[in-house]
């Protein structure tokens, strides 16, 4: 498809020749690739203000950052992204003044930018990013990313020119919370294959990577104090392939990759429930003493820790002290989901005990919106997986808990599970919560989801991905993509520009980025595609 470029360019030399005017002296501007306008971005910004002339990166363009670490990792990174595909050496300086790409970090004019807020001013010469705090600045290049050529995402050099239309975007997010979880328990994920997906989570501002750690199926994390939990209790996975799991190493390397991008990790050892592969390695665990044998099968329910026996609450408190040590961000998610097999009061008296070892080692709990059947420790979240057709009790209980100071992550299934088939033609996925075509994960609204829960309860959303049908990386990227991005922008944009028939338009342009950065993703005929690819 680039091909047609110099045809094209061609052919404008030629009319300007026509018109008389000489080429040989034209200035270099002959722009065959359309601007992205500055309001076609995913998730759409808060604030657009476009005019004026448009920047162009070239060869000569520096990345000026203000004089600090922060923005000097921030201009690093956008560097890399830009030089593959540019071909330009854009070096990266302190250098104060001058033209070119600019990264600031500042306190006086970005009071209303807040933590991850930005401003992006586009002209003749500069393009300058502003923020209070370098997760703004981080967020706006992802913002200029797409604003340039789908091509600058390319891993080859490719043609220019590079423009960026003028005009500002101001830009802070709806929600603090813009999550994707991913199961590597059902199937094991390699370090590289999730640091793969956190770099496409970036691309959409999304701020958190909620881990589940632990299932029936595996253990996916070392623990140095319970040492057959992972070699043994991770060695298999759904359909009896080897597993794996993550050294301590591996899971701060995970950690500080996902920093480096701007996300937290927030780490899930699913309990009481889902604790088959903890029960496997350790016969002490089980109240008969007794180990059952590994798991691949894709039942739930079945599992329970021992809720009596005071050894569980050394295991308990063993993996959440070492967890919480290896964990920079606040939060420590305990899972507490379909315990089937624990009695209701065993439940409540589970969580009343272990939720204040979270605590003590200095976490904040979050637990599956189950929790809420139990008494939430003070600052608990609560995360909400049911569908829209929940009964009105379940739902009243998770919102009379919000009314209650409980903060609320919204995960309904039948919206954001990216583990839902889109259609019943999916070759993957599952479908118990039906079936979840892009508009449909899009078109709701966080703040007035859960009846009688209070808006200023919702801290906000997080897309699932359950990992019982999946096992590479394509498969991730055919499940979040496109529904990924819908549920970012519920987190991150106004709820005025939520608009079905403008974001499907911003959407479809996101796919000639996904084709450079060589991504899969289901084309859904919901979504106008580009065509002619
Ligand atoms: C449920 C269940 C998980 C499944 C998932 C599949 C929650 C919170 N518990 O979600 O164990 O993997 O559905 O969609």
């Amino acid at each position: 498809m680039r091909q047609h470029r110099t045809p094209r360019l061609l052919g404008t030399l030629l009319l300007v020749a026509a018109a008389g005017v000489s080429a040989v002296g034209a200035a270099p501007s002959a722009p065959d690739r359309t601007v992205t306008p500055l309001s076609r971005v995913v998730p759409a910004p808060a604030s657009v203000d476009p005019g004026g002339s448009p920047y162009r990166i070239t060869s000569g363009t520096r990345i000026r950052v203000s004089p600090s670490e922060e923005a000097r990792r921030v201009g690093s990174y956008l560097a890399g992204v830009l030089r593959p595909s540019t071909g330009y050496r854009l070096p990266v300086t302190d250098e104060p003044g001058g033209d070119g790409i600019r990264l600031r970090l500042s306190r006086a004019d970005t009071a209303g930018l807040g933590a991850e807020g930005y401003r992006l001013t586009s002209k003749k010469g500069a393009v300058t990013i502003t923020a209070r705090e370098s997760a703004g600045l981080f967020h706006g290049v992802q913002t200029l990313r797409q604003l340039l050529p789908a091509a600058v995402e390319e891993d080859s050099r490719q043609p220019g020119p590079w423009p960026v239309a003028g005009g500002t975007v101001t830009d802070t997010p709806r929600y603090g919370w813009r999550g994707a979880m991913l199961d590597v328990s059902r199937h094991f994920f390699t370090v590289d294959q999730v640091k793969r997906y956190i770099d496409q989570l970036a691309l959409y501002k999304i701020n958190t990577l909620h881990l589940h750690l632990s299932d029936d199926q595996g253990w996916r994390i070392a623990i140095d104090s319970w040492p057959r939990l992972a070699p043994y209790g991770g060695s298999t996975a759904v359909g009896g392939g080897p597993g794996g799991h993550y050294t301590k190493a591996q899971y701060k390397d995970i950690v500080r990759y996902a920093a480096s991008r701007h996300l937290q990790v927030v780490p899930e050892i699913d309990m009481p429930g889902h604790t088959n592969a903890a029960l496997a390695s350790y016969p002490e665990l089980n109240c008969d003493g007794v180990a059952p044998p590994l798991y691949t099968g894709t039942e739930v329910g079945f599992s329970s820790l021992c809720v009596d026996k005071p050894v569980t609450y050394d295991f308990v408190d063993d993996v959440i002290r070492e967890l919480a040590a290896i964990t920079p961000g606040e939060y420590l998610h305990i899972g507490g989901d379909e315990a089937h097999s624990t009695s209701h009061e065993d439940y409540v008296a589970f969580m009343e005990r272990v939720q204040p070892v979270v605590a003590k080692y200095g976490k904040t709990v979050v637990g599956w919106h189950q929790l809420t059947g139990a008494v939430p420790a003070k600052g608990a979240l609560a995360q909400y997986w049911g569908l829209d057709g929940t009964g009105a009790a379940e739902k009243e209980q998770v919102a009379a808990a919000a009314r209650n100071g409980t903060g609320l992550i919204l995960s309904p299934a039948d919206r954001v599970y990216l583990d839902m088939k889109y259609t019943a033609d999916t070759p993957l996925g599952l479908s118990w919560a039906g079936l979840v075509e892009v508009r449909r994960s899009y078109d709701w609204d966080p703040a007035a989801y859960l009846p009688g829960a209070p808006a200023s309860a919702v801290r906000g959303v997080e897309a699932p991905l359950w990992s019982e049908t999946l096992t590479t990386s394509p498969d991730i990227e055919y499940m979040a993509f496109p529904r990924l991005p819908g549920v970012a922008e519920l987190g991150w944009s106004p709820a005025s520009t939520h608009d079905w028939d403008g974001y499907k338009v911003r959407l479809a342009a996101q796919a000639p980025r996904w084709d450079a950065l060589g991504m899969n993703y289901y084309r859904s005929p919901q979504v106008p595609w580009p065509t002619g690819k």
